[in-house]
């Protein structure tokens, strides 16, 4: 199976970042975490990117607050899907970050999240390798299932407690 890169701007996005490497973790997804910064270690963020194929990968998620570069930085040297989390690391909230993230250049894609969405973004990139991994594939359906069963329960205590 391919591993899949987790690349946070600085370690003071891990505790979002985590979501995302739990997640992978939960479906056997092979991850690799890096601290890159597009803005204060480019030569690094640019020679992971340049590897990223040939090193086995099959999707890259950038997470990055503020004026978030990581993600359109990376996907400017790669042809895997990179996957942008913005992060809300400033006084604005993560606006910032989704902005500098989901606005890319016609060419050059990022598929962007939610601020701070590190989860959809993990379940992203397991979708991305189940196109071509049954077992993974059936792993996603599962977890759909169970979310699934999750609200329906929600649904009945609520309705319990508020339509007798
Ligand atoms: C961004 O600036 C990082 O991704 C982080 O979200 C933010 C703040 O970084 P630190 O100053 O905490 O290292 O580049």
């Amino acid at each position: 199976m391919n591993k899949v890169a987790v690349i946070m701007g600085s370690d003071s996005d891990l505790p979002i970042v985590q979501k995302a490497i739990d997640t992978l973790r939960g479906f056997g997804v092979p991850v690799e975490a890096h601290v890159f910064s597009a803005h204060r270690t480019p030569e690094q963020a640019r020679a992971f990117a340049r590897a990223a194929r040939e090193n086995g990968f099959g999707a890259i998620l950038a997470a990055a607050g503020k004026a978030a570069h990581l993600a359109g930085a990376i996907a400017a040297n790669t042809t895997l899907p990179v996957i942008g989390i913005p992060v809300s690391a400033s006084t604005l909230d993560g606006i910032d970050a989704l902005l500098s993230t989901v606005q890319m250049p016609s060419g050059i894609p990022v598929a962007t999240v939610a601020i701070d969405g590190a989860v959809n973004a993990a379940l992203l990139a397991v979708e991305i390798l189940a196109v071509s991994d049954p077992a993974l594939a059936a792993a996603l359906e599962a977890r759909r299932r169970a979310d699934t069963e999750k609200t329906l329960e929600k649904n009945a205590a609520v309705e319990a407690a508020f339509n007798a």
